[in-house]
């Protein structure tokens, strides 16, 4: 039993409460520090901030709860640790008991602190900067004790919320987001004994990916994929991995904290495969698209049909940023429906010029397919791809009557008609001697299993270009896709509209597919 948790055993009789006993053993260290958010309904209503380090909770009594909104300094009073095992307690502790009353898992999910900070030394100087990723709380906060007063016996804190895109500065309703994360449980209920029981989320080998989907099934949940994400533990982050451009993992995964919340809506539901540079770009790298062995947690995995071996996929944000630990360099998405791979959920067009074609021409081909897509009714939109060509992609909305099939026709059959409207410009055909001096719209993406490169990839090139989002007004002259790097997107992105529309302009294809017919005939 831990020396630490003897404040905790004193004050309670585990003969008369619920709570854990803290003898432990059955909470095992985590990939991410973990924190809870207890609503504790006792003498008086408080919530209790734990945050896990060295093998237990730091606790804080917030007594009014914390604020989202900056200008809200909200006392935190430091009671004594908890075991992790409380991290899943949810219940009612006995009148007259310590601390008798309703308890509810009011929030829960992974924090780190900020930069590089030793959390044990921040918090004994009295001031520790750190990320929540939770249902209800995320972004960056701040612990700072207070002097104490004169005769205080209680050690004072101040919870504070930062200025960053989860705050809300001005007003704050966080609280009245009022049901728990585990149970979906009101106060009331859980005071009476009634409703499901918690899921659990301390317990050992609980992926993070099955507690998150559990959230989003429950009443409680925002809407969509978790965005919000914190700096995973990495092994080696020195390691360069682009050694041309001295970036080390710690740097991908930076990058990959910054756009990942924007990324997420194009990996849900949709197997990814990675190319993998353990050693860095110029050594050994290699394309995976099965779940291996020693992969982070939250990487899901997905069955389809008939096929052996599963697929991976990355439906939170946090995910995304996790495999820089194994030092993904590159996401290759399939082009299904969100958990449908049989039924298409967008177009891509790979316009791939042959070395002797200026840039410029690729420019026009990209404006020139939008046109030719947008008289079909489909809506494009551009990136480039870290390398020589341009995507253009055409969200398409899921229909169980569309399949690959038809999809790959329809996109072979505009290729084929541009091509054969301007065949010095381009081909469809991939033999190199054909393609001098042209360009070749790859329609091969559109079809079962065929993967794209994924919007804001790093790619496993020299330079560390990444395939960046556009808008049309920068698909024009001038446009220099080596500006977009692992270094420079995340702030280009920051201020960028490209892709915000995308998931409203999704279109069917079905009257598309009939207007190519009746264009052709
Ligand atoms: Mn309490």
């Amino acid at each position: 039993m831990s020396e630490r948790l003897s404040a905790y055993r004193a004050k309670r009789d585990f003969d008369r409460t619920p709570e854990p006993d803290g003898a432990g053993g059955s909470v095992k260290a985590a990939e991410h520090l973990r924190f809870v958010v207890h609503k504790h309904d006792a003498r008086r209503l408080h919530y209790d901030l734990r945050l896990e380090l060295g093998g237990v909770f730091h606790s804080w009594a917030v007594t009014r709860g914390p604020s989202l909104d900056p200008a809200e300094k909200r006392l935190a009073v430091e009671v004594e640790e908890h075991p992790l095992e409380y991290g899943d307690f949810e219940g009612t502790i006995p009148k007259g008991e310590y601390g008798g009353g309703t308890v509810m898992i009011w929030d829960r999910g992974y924090w780190a602190p900020e930069g590089n900070t030793n959390p044990v030394k921040a918090l004994k100087n009295g001031e520790l900067k750190f990320v929540l990723a939770g249902s209800k709380l995320a972004g960056s906060w701040v612990l700072v004790r207070l002097k104490p007063r004169e005769g205080e016996k209680r050690t004072n804190w101040l919870l504070i919320k930062h200025r960053d895109r989860w705050a809300t500065p001005g007003r704050d309703t966080i609280l009245d987001k009022a049901r728990s994360v585990a149970s979906g449980r009101a106060m009331s209920t859980i005071a009476k004994g009634e409703g499901r029981a918690p899921a659990p989320f301390m317990i050992e080998g609980m992926p993070f990916g099955a507690a998150a989907k559990w959230h989003s099934g429950s009443s409680v949940s925002l809407s969509g994929p978790s965005r919000s994400v914190v700096l995973p533990r990495l092994t080696n982050p020195d390691r360069v991995l682009w050694p041309e451009a001295g970036l080390t993992k710690h740097d991908l995964a930076e990058y990959l904290c910054e756009v990942a919340p924007w990324m997420v809506d194009h990996f849900v539901g949709r197997p990814c495969s990675f190319v993998r540079a353990p050693d860095g770009i110029d050594k050994e790298t290699f394309f995976q698209r099965h779940p291996m062995r020693g992969q982070p947690a939250s990487v899901s995995s997905v069955t389809i049909d008939d096929e052996r071996e599963p697929y991976m996929s990355l439906d939170e944000a946090q995910a995304i940023v996790d495999v820089a630990q194994i030092s993904v360099v590159e996401f290759h998405l399939w082009n299904c429906a969100p958990s449908d791979p049989d039924v298409p959920g967008r177009l891509v067009f790979d316009l791939d010029p042959a070395p002797d074609i200026e840039f410029g021409g690729v420019i026009d081909a990209a404006r020139h397919l939008r046109d030719r897509l947008q008289d079909l009714g489909l809506v494009a939109f551009c990136m480039t791809t870290g390398g020589k060509g341009l995507h253009v992609v055409a969200p398409l909305e899921p229909d169980k009557e569309m399949n690959w099939e038809q999809a790959k026709l329809f996109a072979q059959t505009v290729s084929a008609q541009m091509s054969e409207d301007n065949p010095n410009r381009f081909v469809i055909n991939m033999s190199k001697r054909v393609r001098k001096g042209r360009i070749f719209l790859d329609y091969l993406r559109n079809d079962f299993a065929a993967t794209a490169v994924a919007p804001l990839s790093p790619r496993a090139r020299p330079e560390a270009f990444v395939a960046m989002p556009l808008t049309w007004g920068q698909v024009r002259k001038g446009l220099d896709p080596s500006r977009f790097t692992l270094e420079t997107a995340a702030k280009l992105l920051e201020k960028s509209k490209a892709w915000h529309d995308y998931a409203k302009s999704t279109r069917s294809l079905k009257p598309a597919i009939a207007r190519l017919l009746d264009v052709g005939r």
